[in-house]
Order: structure tokens, then C-alpha cells, then sequence
């Protein structure tokens, strides 16, 4: 059984229930999705939902995990209103038109899992950390498999320095050490994601967390550190805390790049050392590429700074721009779209209507 505040139901989205003014409506959460069809966590216990046909928009306006939304109860529920979010976690989805894809809705936290080994990469913890922060969730890094590697110490550190005011663990999921630092997360009601490379021990790390394998996690196969890609659904996992609380896990695939999808300003919080040496730069809107007096630049070459942090920096700022054009010609496009067809309907309500006109 689940209650609504351990799902993370909370007065904001009671007010948007209340807004619809329908008794007959009630609250669920989205647990699961498969096409059409959904998985939904309500009071009640589980059911599968389906939308009702209104509400088959634009993928991002159809219902994700993590997603709450208004039902008609039955069997199945149909879902009939979509409630705004709080949070996400978006990607942009592959395909031949870019479009963002949620990956989790309503995400409060989110576990930023990387391992030692050939996954271990700064550069891809920084891009993990913009999309996360743009999606207004709070990260924490997660660096797992300890128990392969003697300087866990100093890989933390290392993403510390990348990390600026992130918390950054040490764990080994495999030998459920290091865990504590995790559980703190957990609150009632709080909603965490985790996300990483496919075989870096995310599935291990959440069975460990619910004290149960609950998912199937990859074999170790030849060699230390490679797993299999096993989960292929993004799903809602309720945790049980002490004193009957719970939180909420949510368990995606792996992911072979978490293709940037933030807006421009939260570069500026994973980079805040780069923007606090900024405010010595002589120009204000120096982009540290070639402009002269830049503070950044030199602190590069006093060794102060790491070039990488730099060019990465440079690299993410052109990704966000790249897609913050192309999703504004879309928007364009289809503006353009829905103007030519209202003006094809206004002219068809005249013809069909004439004196209506007048
Ligand atoms: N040595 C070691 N192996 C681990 C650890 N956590 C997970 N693994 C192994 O890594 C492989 C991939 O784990 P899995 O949880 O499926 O990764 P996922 O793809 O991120 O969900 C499995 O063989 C796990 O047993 C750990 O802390 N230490
Ligand atoms: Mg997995
Ligand atoms: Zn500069």
C-alpha cells in the first residue's frame, strides 16, 4: 500500500487537483510507461492506466515516470489531466528531429552514478550535472565499485574539484559499503533518480538500497569492471524507511551519453569556479576563448585551472546553444503550422456559418 505523501504528493499538486474542480477525479502517480499504456502507484495500491484520448499531445506533454496526474478510476484508470512538474530529468531524445525526452518527472534528487574504472570520466560527471541542476533536481555523485580500486580517495577528490558544492561518495554497492552516506538522501516522500553508464552498478546499488533484488542486475562477465545492460524500463521503486516511510527510487537504463538539455544559466553553478575567476576577466562578457586580460586563461596557464574543465566548459556552451536554436526553429515551425490550420478552420466555420460571421 502506498500513501500519498510517501509518493511525494504534496499541497501543490493537491491544488492543481483541486483546480479541476471533478470529484470523481483522484490523484496517481506514474510508475511505469509502455507506449500507451502505464503502470500507476495510487492509494490503493497498483493499476494500469491508460490516457484518455485528450491528452495524446507532444511527447513532452504526455505523461512520464515520476509524472502525477489526474485519473478516472476504473480497469484500467484512464488518465485524464497531466499535473505541472516540479522537476525533471531530461535528455534529448535521438531520432532525425531532436525533441526533449523525460526521463523522470518530479525528481527531487538525483544519484549521478559513475564506477572506477574505464567509466570513470570528469568530463562526463560535468555534463551529467548541468542536465541535472537544469532540471531542478539536486545531484550527489555516486562513485561505486570501491572495492576495485585502493585511491577511491583521491577519484573523489578529483570530481570534487569538477563538482563545486556537490556531494561526492565513495561506495561499493557489490560489498553494500558506504551505503549510509546514500541513505541520508532518502526522505519521506522524496523522489531520487539514478542514473550512469549501463554497467556501472546502478541496479546493484538500488537492490542494496531496498534489501532486495529487486532487479536483475548485469553478470561479471572476463575482466573487472564490465557489466551487462540489463534494464530496459525506467520505473518508480518505493523504499521502505524506518517507521513505515518510504521514498522513491527510479531505476533508468544506462545511457550511452546524456545528451545536454538545460538551459544556459546552469552552466554557470557546475562552473562556478570558472565564473567566480570570471569576474576578474577585463571584458564582462568574455567567453575565455581569445579575448585579452582574461582572468580564466591565466589562471590556465599558472596551472591553476584545469584546461580540460575549460574546454569542456566551451564545449557544453556551444551543445546549449546549438539546441537552444534549433528547438527556438522549431517552436517557430510549428507556430507557423497551427496559424495556417486555425486559418483554415476560421475560414471553414465561415462557410459553413455565414450569418454567424455577421
Ligand atoms: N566489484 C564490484 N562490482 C559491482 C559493484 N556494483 C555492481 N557491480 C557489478 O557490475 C555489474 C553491473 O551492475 P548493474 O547493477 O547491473 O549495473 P547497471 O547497468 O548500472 O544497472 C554487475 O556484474 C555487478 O555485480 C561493486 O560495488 N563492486
Ligand atoms: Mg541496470
Ligand atoms: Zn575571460
Amino acid at each position: 500500500m502506498y500513501s500519498l505523501s510517501n509518493l511525494g504528493f504534496g499541497p501543490d499538486f493537491q491544488s492543481q487537483l483541486d483546480s479541476l474542480s471533478d470529484p470523481s477525479l483522484a490523484p496517481a502517480r506514474v510508475a511505469q510507461e509502455h507506449g500507451s499504456r502505464y503502470l500507476i502507484f495510487t492509494p490503493s495500491g497498483e493499476s494500469e492506466a491508460v490516457l484518455a484520448g485528450r491528452l495524446d499531445f507532444a511527447s513532452e506533454e504526455r505523461p512520464a515516470v515520476g509524472d502525477w496526474v489526474a485519473i478516472q478510476p476504473g480497469d484500467p484508470a484512464r488518465i485524464v489531466h497531466l499535473f505541472q512538474r516540479r522537476s525533471w530529468l531530461v535528455r534529448q531524445a535521438a531520432g532525425r528531429r531532436t525533441h526533449a525526452q523525460i526521463l523522470a518527472a518530479n525528481v527531487d534528487k538525483v544519484f549521478v552514478v559513475t564506477a572506477v574504472g574505464h567509466d570513470f570520466n570528469p568530463r562526463r560527471v560535468e555534463r551529467y550535472l548541468v542536465a541535472v541542476q537544469g532540471g531542478g533536481a539536486e545531484p550527489i555523485v555516486v562513485v561505486n565499485k570501491a572495492d576495485l580500486c585502493p585511491e577511491i580517495d583521491s577519484l573523489r577528490a578529483e570530481l570534487e574539484a569538477v563538482a563545486p558544492g556537490v556531494p561526492v561518495l565513495g561506495v561499493s554497492a557489490l560489498h553494500a559499503s558506504g551505503l549510509e552516506g546514500l541513505r541520508v538522501h532518502l526522505h519521506a516522500g522524496c523522489t531520487v533518480a539514478v542514473v550512469g553508464s549501463s554497467g556501472v552498478g546502478k541496479s546493484t546499488l538500488i537492490n542494496r538500497l531496498l534489501g532486495e533484488e529487486a532487479l536483475a542486475t548485469g553478470e561479471l562477465r572476463a575482466g573487472i569492471e564490465k557489466g551487462r545492460h540489463t534494464t530496459t524500463h525506467r520505473q518508480l521503486l518505493p523504499v521502505p524507511l524506518e517507521d513505515g516511510a518510504q521514498a522513491v527510487l527510479v531505476d533508468t537504463p544506462g545511457l550511452r551519453e546524456l545528451q545536454l538539455w538545460a538551459p544556459a544559466s546552469t552552466l554557470g553553478g557546475v562552473f562556478a569556479d570558472i565564473e567566480a575567476l570570471a569576474t576578474e576577466c577585463r571584458f564582462r562578457d568574455c567567453t575565455h576563448a581569445h579575448e585579452p586580460g582574461c582572468a580564466v586563461r591565466e589562471a590556465v596557464s599558472r596551472g591553476e585551472l584545469d584546461a580540460d574543465r575549460l574546454s569542456s566548459l566551451h564545449k557544453l556552451a556551444r551543445e546549449q546553444a546549438h539546441h537552444a536554436a534549433r528547438q527556438e526553429g522549431w517552436a517557430r515551425q510549428e507556430q507557423h503550422r497551427k496559424e495556417k490550420q486555425f486559418g483554415r478552420l476560421g475560414k471553414e466555420i465561415e462557410r459553413l456559418h455565414p450569418k454567424r460571421q455577421r
